[in-house]
């Protein structure tokens, strides 16, 4: 399923959503979307549409990414965080750039900027639109679980399980080396860096609360087939079923793969 909330002058997009569910459960789903686009803190949307759509095989199962925050005090700070965070996963100084333009423009996309790692280079067939992460969703019992694991954290709540849930999938791509995202609703200011390699690394006070601006970067692995990534991110349903084993208040402990 999936919802969108425009504005029909200026076909500013407000918010999207989207999921993976069973048959029983797409009414109250459709009640929440448009629940969600009605008090979006973007303003009021002047249109909204979902789209429902049946699935024709089973989902690849994968596992969540296991969750840590770093401690951060401001924009500069995270800027740098971030970048080392992404150097050591493998992303240029370049590429690095190349992301931060797109996450700071005053241009929001839908998507995300698909950024060659090593190059820094667009590769998005559509650099206004970019590229949308699509059909992923989470099985019941892994939500509780996760749900579970984030609550020491104070972060069990919808942002942080739909940003996770794609940053899951999108990190279980091959092509892609890392993430790095920072939310375009005013009031929300902790961003992430997400790989396979590391995990999802929550940044607070990424940006100042108030900007509109925002945006995703997916950091590709240079001679990854292009047309695959983006089938694969579109329209590959994905499902998380397993959460890993780590502790939100205490994450060395246990992912020890966490920098
Ligand atoms: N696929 C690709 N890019 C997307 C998608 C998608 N499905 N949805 C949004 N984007 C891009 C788009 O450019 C948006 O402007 C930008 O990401 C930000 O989207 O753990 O709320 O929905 O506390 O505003 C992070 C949570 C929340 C961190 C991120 O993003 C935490 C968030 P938003
Ligand atoms: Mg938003």
């Amino acid at each position: 399923m999936r919802g969108d909330a425009k504005t029909t002058s200026g076909k500013i997009h407000i918010t999207g959503a989207e999921g993976l569910y069973k048959k029983n459960e797409v009414l109250e789903i459709i009640n929440h979307y448009a629940l969600r686009a009605m008090n979006h803190p973007k303003g009021p949307a002047d249109a909204i549409s979902i789209a429902i759509e049946k699935l024709s095989g089973r989902p690849r199962a994968i596992a969540a990414l296991p969750v840590k925050t770093v401690p951060c005090s401001g924009p500069e700070e995270a800027r740098n965080q971030s970048a080392d965070i992404l150097r050591k996963i493998g992303v240029s100084g370049e590429a690095i750039r190349a992301a931060f333009r797109v996450l700071r423009s005053p241009k929001t996309m839908r998507g995300a900027a698909l950024v060659e790692a090593d190059s820094g280079r667009r590769l998005e067939p559509n650099r206004a639109r970019g590229v949308r992460a699509s059909r992923m969703g989470i099985e019941k019992t892994a939500l509780k679980t996760l749900k579970r694991t984030l609550r020491p954290g104070k972060i069990n709540n919808e942002t942080v399980l739909e940003a996770l849930i794609l940053a899951s999938k999108v990190a279980s791509c091959r092509g892609v080396l890392a993430e790095l995202c920072v939310s375009d609703d005013p009031d929300y200011i902790t961003g992430y860096v997400a790989s396979k390699s590391f995990g999802y690394i929550r940044i607070p006070n990424i940006k100042r609360p108030g900007s509109p601006r925002g945006g995703r970067a997916f950091f590709i692995r240079s001679g990854a087939d292009i047309n695959k990534v983006i089938k694969y991110l579109e329209a590959t349903p994905v499902m998380i079923t397993e959460i890993p084993d780590f502790d939100v208040l205490n994450p060395g402990l246990k992912a020890s793969r966490l920098p």
